[in-house]
């Protein structure tokens, strides 16, 4: 059997937390074949949330769990960890102000990340999730300079999978149909999906789009207006609808990126934020969502993807304020 893959959870005793570990422990992430370990790292007032979702994993017995434990040590956490899902953050709160929520963040995904350099395995793969997440994964990636910078990486598969879902009854087909979709920039209400290049059946999503809306500027007006504002907005949507935010899709996105990533994408590419090589001219070392495919385990950014002026335009607006938050953190003395 092959040896399990150890995998370690932040905000393990939260909503996502709650959501991620027993599809995790299914098999869904990694397959069939994989057994896991399972590390649950939390603060103290997340612990009794932690320990109570491991007694349920227990008592799911689930033939590829070997081993689950719960830590409020981010150093025991990260130890031999393979995969690192970053979930918990300090969430924005009434009356604080951007730099506040920066810092208090930076005091998260420091330590986390200087944790992972010093005794994370070495074919160790970063997801960060909370919140702001591209900014956050940036933080830990500085922190941990051993670690090569393409292995930190942060969530915007949710953005693209609202994306598909938004897209697929317009053009009428199955969300399986569609491929080549792009989500650029921060993980933020600037995130530009981008349906230039994308198909559907084989079929231009641009050219079914104006056969079933009535023309380009039928189309175009349904983009602008609609498709990208509602995918943008969309974890606000759910707050409203909900009362709470997105947990289970977030979750799933998780397992999405984190499968893809280890097992490879097929059917097209995804999209993910990664650590920017300048590709698109986006700054080097910025954390932005690319449209990338997983190659022998690698994330490779898609390239020579021709960019119109509308669409360099949402890209530069959503990469600035990446650099608005870089600049802030620096400011701070906290890269
Ligand atoms: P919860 O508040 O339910 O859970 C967060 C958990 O993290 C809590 O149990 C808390 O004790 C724990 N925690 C806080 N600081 C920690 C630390 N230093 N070490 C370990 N654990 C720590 O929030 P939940 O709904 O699970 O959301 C988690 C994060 O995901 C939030 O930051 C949220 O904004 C973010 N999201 C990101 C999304 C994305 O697409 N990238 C979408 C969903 C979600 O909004």
């Amino acid at each position: 059997a092959k040896k399990p893959i150890t995998i370690t959870i932040t905000g393990a005793g939260g909503q996502i937390g709650y959501a991620l570990l027993f599809r995790i422990a299914s098999g869904a992430m990694l397959g069939p074949d994989t057994q896991v370990r399972l590390n649950l790292l939390e603060i103290p007032q997340g612990l009794r949330g932690a320990e109570g979702a491991a007694l349920e994993l227990h008592d799911s017995a689930f033939p590829l769990l070997s081993h689950v434990e719960v830590y409020d040590d981010p150093t025991a956490a990260f130890r031999g960890t393979n995969l690192a899902l970053l979930v918990g953050a300090r969430p924005r709160t009434a009356g604080m102000e951007r730099g506040d929520l920066l810092a208090a963040n930076a005091g998260i995904f420091g330590p986390q990340g200087e944790a992972i350099n010093a005794g994370a395995a070495d074919d160790v793969r970063v997801v960060v999730v909370g919140n702001p997440a591209n900014t956050n994964a940036l933080i830990a990636a500085a922190h941990a300079p051993d670690v090569p910078a393409d292995r930190f990486t942060a969530l915007t598969r949710l953005d693209h999978n609202r994306a598909l879902a938004q897209l697929a009854p317009t053009v009428g087909t199955p969300v399986s149909d569609i491929r080549d979709l792009t989500i650029w920039g921060n993980h933020s209400a600037t995130q530009f999906p981008d349906v230039a290049h994308a198909t559907a059946g084989g079929q231009s999503v641009a050219a079914l789009l104006a056969y079933r809306l009535g023309g380009p500027d039928a189309a175009r007006e349904w983009l602008v207006d609609h498709f990208i504002p509602r995918v943008a907005k969309r974890g606000a949507e759910i707050i409203e609808v909900r009362g709470s935010s997105s947990v289970a899709s977030a979750a799933s996105a998780t397992i999405d990126h984190v499968h893809d990533w280890v097992l490879g994408t097929s059917n097209g590419w995804t999209s993910a934020a990664v650590v920017s090589d300048g590709s698109y001219g986006v700054p080097e070392g910025l954390v932005s969502s690319f449209p990338v495919e997983s190659v022998d385990g690698a994330w490779r950014i898609v390239q020579g993807l021709e960019l119109d002026a509308f669409a360099r335009h949402r890209i530069d607006v959503s990469v600035a304020e990446l650099q608005d938050e870089r600049d802030a953190v620096r400011a701070l003395g906290l890269v």
